[in-house]
């Protein structure tokens, strides 16, 4: 083998957004695209000479190529070993398991997530550390630094690594080890719940639908819903990754999974449906006749995981992603325990898992996790229902009554204004931004008093660590709320997400329609920041 050193110029765009570097293929596609990020990444990163670096990714298009490439850089820059999903498939949470079960030095997680894949999709590449989680900004910040000032980059002239055969194969003086992606997640899946209890609920006749939208879960659901815990042949639909997801938005929400939903609304549907995305760390959970808001689902799982063995000891813990509903925040008074409000991404609760002062986390875009790993974990979200469902022999209808006539219910709902104009929607932002200081205090819309105008500004309260500018939140003193942020995994434009929440006390209505519930805080918002009028759209392009 013979290292080269190849010459290269710099890319200005390489800045990791929410959850790693996120491109159009064709972008990922220009000369040395992957690599000068590969070797930015690389060179931002200390002590990992011979050390075990872990390879996979959702199978989009393009991950073929890029991981090839990847393997290469690695062996030039002197890693050691690298772990590699055969078919360089590795779901985003089996990749941090096995970054933690092998104790790697960390990996690279080759995904774009719930964006759409093909030729003419996204494509995406993320660098996790040793604790199986996102880089943190210390880490993403330093790695855009160097993108931006990179002149070469290492690789080797070997052939390409044979990804389909399970086994050990040499890059020069580096080892490839190529796994099977899912043995050793279903393994500690194992160890979690309660797996008898599940499969005797299967064998008495309860049915589920999971919709692995042709994307990463499908391997991993059949293994673990179909074989292990003996549900019928056909549970899973679309359960074959394909690189373009079959032309499909593999985003588990309402918009694109509405066939199963429809189906969970009519008599003859399972008692139970699910989904997950591109890269299988989000979840879609829909009981018959009633769809689980993400928000709540967090709320549920985190005031019923005890009722899974590898809980049952209790939580330590919940932190929730602002936008996130508060419906947590009063799981986790009532258990007398910690809560904590972070920015957008998994990032931010890497430092709270490590530190032992959460348990579970959740996001409201369809992510919940907990510390068995360092990433949102799709499939763990729907075993944790199943095994809840399985232990209190009830519905999901009736765990969610019972859980808002103790909590009460907030109600909650995301409206997304997809490829707007970059600049109107910047501006938009700090119009509005500048709006917040006289805020406090105003009666606004149907008498709402606002309680607190601000921009998020997050204090980590591990490492110290300041992230400001973290999303624009309107708080209201009925504990409504009005939150508005730009996205940072689009690739196109710029996408507006405007948050609404409203709390509905224990003893309030339940039963009332979510958009209907929250009219007047969309019509407020909508005074406030001009969104209709600004952006020139008349409808959410999702509302989710
Ligand atoms: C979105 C979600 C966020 C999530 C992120 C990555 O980010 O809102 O909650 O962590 O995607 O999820 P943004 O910046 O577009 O709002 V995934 O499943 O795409 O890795
Ligand atoms: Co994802």
């Amino acid at each position: 083998m013979t290292i080269q050193t190849i010459s290269t110029t710099p890319y200005a765009d390489q800045k990791p957004g929410t959850s790693g570097l996120r491109k159009r293929v064709t972008v990922y596609q220009q000369p040395n695209y992957v690599e000068n990020y590969i070797q930015a990444i690389f060179d931002s990163l200390e002590g990992f000479a011979g050390q075990t670096l872990v390879m996979g990714g959702d199978g989009r298009f393009y991950n073929d190529v890029a991981i090839q490439k990847a393997i290469r850089i690695a062996a030039a820059n002197g890693f050691g070993r690298v772990l590699v999903g055969r078919g360089g498939i590795l779901s985003t949470p089996a990749a941090s398991h096995v970054i933690r079960h092998y104790k790697a030095f960390g990996g690279l997680v080759l995904s774009a997530s719930h964006n759409p894949g093909g030729p003419d999709g996204d494509f995406g590449i993320k660098y996790n550390i040793s604790n199986g989680g996102p880089a943190p900004e210390k880490i993403t910040d330093a790695v855009y630094a160097r993108s931006k000032v990179i002149d070469s980059y290492k690789t080797t002239d070997t052939a390409d690594i044979d990804l389909g055969r399970i086994g050990t194969q040499a890059v020069g003086d580096m080892t490839v080890e190529v796994i099977d992606p899912v043995t050793d997640y279903a393994a500690l899946m194992e160890t979690l719940f309660d797996f008898g209890a599940i499969r005797a609920m299967f064998a008495s006749g309860f049915r589920m639908t999971f919709d692995a939208m042709n994307a990463v879960t499908g391997p991993y659901a059949h293994d673990i819903l179909e074989d292990r815990l003996g549900a019928p042949k056909g549970t899973v639909i679309n359960g074959t990754p394909s690189p373009d997801f079959g032309g499909g938005h593999p985003d588990p929400n309402l918009v694109y999974c509405k066939e199963m939903h429809d189906l969970l609304m009519t008599p003859e549907g399972p008692d139970f449906g699910a989904a997950s995305d591109g890269d299988g760390d989000r979840n879609l959970i829909i009981g018959k006749n009633r769809f689980v808001t993400p928000s709540d689902s967090l709320a549920l799982l985190a005031a019923n995981a005890h009722l899974a063995p590898g809980y049952k000891a209790g939580i330590a813990g919940i932190a929730r992603s602002m936008p996130t509903s508060a419906a947590a925040d009063r799981v986790a008074e009532k258990l007398g325990i910690e809560m904590h409000e972070t920015p957008t991404g998994w990032k931010f609760f890497g430092n709270l898992l490590d530190a032992g002062r959460v348990t579970i986390c959740g996001e409201e875009s369809a992510g919940t996790g907990s510390d068995h790993v360092r990433e949102k974990d799709g499939l763990w979200a729907v075993l944790l229902w199943l095994n809840i469902i399985a232990a209190r022999k009830q519905s999901v209808d009736e765990i969610v009554r019972a859980h808002w006539a103790t909590y009460g219910r907030n109600y909650y709902t995301r409206h997304d204004y997809e490829e707007v104009d970059a600049a109107i929607a910047g501006k938009l932002v700090d119009d509005l931004r500048a709006q917040l200081p006289g805020l406090p205090g105003q009666i606004l819309g149907d008498d709402l008093q606002v309680a607190y105008a601000d921009d998020f500004t997050y204090h980590d309260p591990v490492d110290g660590s300041t992230s400001a500018k973290q999303g624009i939140r309107i708080g209201f003193t009925d504990g409504s709320r009005i939150v508005l942020r730009l996205s940072g995994t689009g690739t196109v434009g710029a996408t507006l997400r405007l948050y609404l929440e409203r709390y509905e006390a224990a003893d309030g209505r339940h039963d009332l329609d979510t958009q209907s519930a929250l009219e007047p805080l969309i019509e407020l918002a909508d005074q406030l920041a001009g969104i209709k009028q600004r952006t020139g759209r008349q409808e959410p392009s999702v509302i989710t």
